[in-house]
């Protein structure tokens, strides 16, 4: 990679920058910095990181969306493994820059910050956490190419590694055609897996057209014909009905509210199902907040009160008995909620919760406006609402009192305060401690054996997990594997108030399960109720799921283990041997000179010292981090896997039989 050892221009006083020499620091001009240092601009080079780049620049063809000049996007993965994006909005323009000297196409493709500086500033919203710029992409790309349509003319220009093969010039007329086109090729040489998933550009692409309605987004995977279009009249309203799609409403259609304050643009759609979850999704200009934050609060605010106040004063909920809380009135709600917001700004440990004080008001009094409009139009459906709310109150008081009771534990467990089944590490700082949640007493036992015990703590869980999806709070916390895994956790239940990351005991929670159905269905058990119950966990990206391997490999005294069947060949080429010296079976067979390949069914087949080589231990195993990226996406798989419909779930069972392995 070429060096470039311009001089540091030092920002504000300079403090603390003395301590480092010149040669400390290599400054790299923009795009190569970006190449140097992939994750610091995009997060990671994993598969997140490499979606990331499709998702870039798709922005950009949204911010055009969002100017009022763009109403179609195209989105297609090619053969050889590139992202095509096409926009029918003005096009960058071409014009040569005045400063830069060089044509605005090549300043928005080459500098950085270009796009966050003033494409983002000058035309509407969108960006936040994303808009580090297309340039970004560009120098992650091997090769970029764009064309633009805009006043009759076609202009291309193609670039290497981020920068221009030739400047940008005219290859033709155009007519009645505007917009502009990037291929791009992401760089295998900063990539892993240079692999786009259909399914996961899709799934962006869907909640994209959701949150602009209108709006037409199309994808196509020439790799094997599939394809998708989107165009949702409804927006807002649509999605909730996508969300709740195996839910019955309790609330009618969904209760839709737009409005604006402020230059702060809002819509909200939301109804009841019979389920006891709350499913909130906030938006800030087409960014998933994970996190919440003011836009959030002003909503819980304003529905707690507005609900309340209609039920007390027709007589549905009674002053002198219990008292609703903002919970109980979110029991079972599906919401998503979408803000487009000037100069958001983000806070939170994932940059994913807006901060921005003035926009609670406003959220809050336009929705309350709203939503008492509709529940003097609409008395029936505002009664079963509210009737919903207060016997969500009656469970919650049921299970303050079963809370209790884990709190006050008796026995042995009283002295520790810690599950008894519970091996813990003799450590205690969190960021190096280690939970094992382990399938069956039998793999815990190896567990325990196989285990570092000074980081390492081992929780064996029994048989199947309580399916949290269908019980509520006050049941799920009568369960003695859910308990033990609360107390073991140490910081509480839930997803507000009773929760605290701070109190976390390990920094890392590992789940692991036999590699055959069952283990696949607890860990969709245990999943579910980390996502339901513990989202916190998620999305601080403390989840993981253990990877142990399928298959052995044995060649006389050698042993080699691989994790899929890919590998397993591989493992087979390098040791070149001829087929008919393969032995595919019992390990019992003995052999100098047949390979013999055994199939690891459960984690109880593996001796201690197997497991730890193959799966606990750091410096070789693999763990898989569950992220919540997409968070509508796997609150539906949830609900069809673990939801009370049947049909749905066995028909995403069958789809997605050959995907058995999460890989989350
Ligand atoms: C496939 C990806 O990147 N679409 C884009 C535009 C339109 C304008 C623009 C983009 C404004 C001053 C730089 C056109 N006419 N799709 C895209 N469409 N960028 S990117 O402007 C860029 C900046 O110079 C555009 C008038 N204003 C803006």
């Amino acid at each position: 990679m070429a060096k470039n050892n311009s001089k540091i221009k030092k920002n504000g006083n300079g403090n603390g920058a003395s301590d480092y020499s010149e040669k400390d620091i290599q400054v790299l001009s923009g795009l190569q910095h970006v190449r140097r240092r992939p994750a610091m601009y995009i997060g990671d080079v994993s598969s997140r990181g490499l979606h990331h780049l499709a998702y870039e620049v798709i922005d950009n063809s949204i911010d055009e969306a969002l100017a009022g000049y763009c109403s179609k996007i195209e989105v297609i993965i090619t053969k050889d493994g590139k992202i095509i994006v096409e926009d029918n909005g003005r096009g960058i323009p071409t014009g040569i820059h005045p400063t830069e000297k060089k044509s605005a196409i090549e300043v928005v493709m080459t500098q950085l910050n270009a796009g966050g500086k003033f494409t983002r500033d000058t035309y509407k919203v969108s960006g936040g956490l994303h808009g580090v710029g297309v340039s970004v992409v560009n120098a992650l790309s091997e090769i970029l190419e764009v064309e633009v349509c805009r006043e009759g003319k076609k202009f291309y220009q193609k670039y290497i590694k981020g920068k221009p093969a030739a400047p940008a010039k005219e290859i033709g007329k155009v007519k009645n055609k505007t917009g502009t086109k990037v291929t791009f090729l992401p760089d295998k040489e900063i990539f892993k897996h240079t692999v786009f998933k259909f399914e996961t550009i899709e799934n962006r692409l869907r909640e994209l057209a959701y949150l602009n309605k209108e709006l037409i987004i199309t994808i196509k995977d020439e790799r094997d014909n599939k394809s998708n279009e989107f165009k949702f009249k409804g927006g807002l309203s649509d999605f909730v009905k996508y969300l709740d799609e195996n839910e019955k409403s309790i609330s009618g259609k969904p209760i839709y509210i737009e409005g604006e304050k402020e230059n702060i643009q809002l819509e909200i759609a939301f109804q009841y199902n019979e389920s006891y979850n709350d499913n909130i999704y906030t938006y800030v200009n087409n960014i998933n907040t994970h996190e919440g934050g003011t836009h959030l609060e002003g909503f819980k605010t304003a529905l707690t009160r507005t609900l309340n106040n209609y039920g007390i004063k027709n007589g549905i909920i009674k002053n002198d008995k219990l008292s609703l809380t903002g919970d109980d009135f979110r029991e079972g709600l599906t919401c998503v909620i979408s803000v487009k917001v000037p100069e958001p700004q983000f806070e939170g440990q994932t940059k994913t919760k807006l901060g921005n004080s003035e926009v609670k008001g406003i959220v809050q009094s336009i929705t309350g406006e709203n939503l008492n409009d509709f529940l003097d139009e609409n008395p029936a459906i505002a009664r079963r609402i509210i009737e919903k709310c207060i016997r969500a109150a009656e469970a919650r008081e049921a299970a303050r009192k079963a809370k209790a009771l884990i709190r006050t534990k008796t026995g042995l467990e009283q002295l520790s305060g810690l599950p008894g089944k519970l091996s813990d590490c003799s450590l205690s700082d969190p960021a190096q401690c280690e939970l094992y949640l382990v399938e069956g007493d039998s793999a815990g036992g190896s567990a325990k054996q196989g285990r570092d015990r000074r980081f390492q703590a081992i929780l064996p869980l029994k048989g199947k997990i309580l399916n949290v999806e269908k019980a509520r709070i006050n049941k799920i916390l009568e369960n003695d594997e859910i308990k033990a895994i609360i107390t073991a956790i140490g910081a509480g239940l839930g997803n507000s108030d009773d929760f605290d990351i701070e109190r976390i005991r390990y920094d890392k929670i590992i789940l692991m399960c036999d590699a055959d159905v069952d283990g696949s269905h607890i860990r969709t058990l245990l999943l579910t109720f980390f996502y339901r119950h513990m989202r916190e966990v998620i999305d601080t990206g403390r989840l993981y799921i253990a990877q142990p391997p399928l298959y052995k490999i044995k060649k006389g005294k050698s042993e080699f283990y691989a994790y899929d069947e890919d590998e397993r060949e591989e493992i087979l080429k390098s040791m070149k041997v001829s087929k008919k010296d393969v032995i595919t079976g019992e390990e019992t067979v003995q052999s100098d000179t047949k390979v013999i390949i055994s199939r690891f069914k459960g984690l109880g087949e593996m001796n201690p010292e197997q497991l730890w080589s193959t799966t606990m231990n750091p410096d070789t195993r693999t763990i898989l981090q569950v992220s919540n990226e997409n968070a509508s996406a796997a609150d539906k798989i949830f609900r069809t896997l673990m939801g009370e419909e049947v049909e749905p779930r066995r028909k995403f069972i069958e789809e997605n039989a050959k995907y058995a392995r999460i890989d989350a």
